[in-house]
């Protein structure tokens, strides 16, 4: 089994336990606790490819927003395959912290990490303070941030759809097909690890 650590980061309140809540058992909370420290699930899933399903399973960890608990962050950020980075589009100032979530996964975490940003509680339409355009401007200055995902974990909106596409992101940076035996293997691998043939070019199953 195919195991990867995914992170999320975010303001406090921002919506990171609903997202992940949601994704994994289906429900939604109005009243979820505040995050104590660093929380754990574990989700498996199975993404379907163009050459080959492949059965995974997420280690999904969910960090306090709260600023007393920050310094916990760079140590789980260390071998994680994704981060979702959150801000919550009904508060415009959960946008300030994420220049320097961003700088702790980008000085700890593996360098080909995906980066997957979240617009949340977009059900709030009448309360929305971050337009799509405000968001687009104030991401722009990262240049692998191509798409910004709206999401609302009261309503399911979109929340499956970010945790596959992410998904995709990490088999395509991490995985490569033989094209001989048809098995999944370690990109950085120079032969497959199952029939022994050597790779001649990078194949992306998905
Ligand atoms: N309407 C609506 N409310 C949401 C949504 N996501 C989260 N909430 C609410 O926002 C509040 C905060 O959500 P959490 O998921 O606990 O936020 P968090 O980012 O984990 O917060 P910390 O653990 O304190 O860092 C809760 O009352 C949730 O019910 C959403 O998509 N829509
Ligand atoms: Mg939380």
């Amino acid at each position: 089994m195919l195991k990867y650590k995914i992170i999320i980061a975010g303001a406090k309140n921002a919506g990171k336990t609903s997202l992940i809540a949601r994704f994994c058992d289906n429900v939604f909370k109005e009243d979820m606790k505040t995050t104590i420290g660093v929380d754990f699930k574990r989700k498996s899933m199975t993404v379907k490819g163009a050459h080959k399903d492949l059965s995974l399973e997420l280690n999904i960890w969910d960090f306090a927003g709260e600023e007393k608990y920050r310094t916990l962050f760079p140590a789980y950020a260390n071998g994680a395959s994704a981060a979702f980075i959150l801000f919550d589009t009904t508060g415009r100032e959960t946008l300030k912290d994420i220049d320097s979530w961003l700088e702790i996964i980008d000085e700890n975490a593996y360098s080909n990490i995906v980066k997957q940003v979240i617009a949340a509680k977009i059900d709030l339409k009448s309360e929305r303070e971050v337009s799509k355009k405000d968001a687009e401007d104030f991401f722009k200055k990262y240049e692998w941030c191509t798409d910004i995902i709206s999401t609302s974990s009261k309503t399911g909106e979109n929340v499956e759809e970010a945790f596959i596409l992410v998904v995709k992101k990490i088999i395509k940076n991490n995985l490569q097909i033989c094209k001989s035996c048809g098995e999944v293997f370690n990109k950085k691998l120079k032969n497959c690890q199952y029939c022994g043939e050597k790779v001649e070019a990078e194949l992306s199953p998905i």
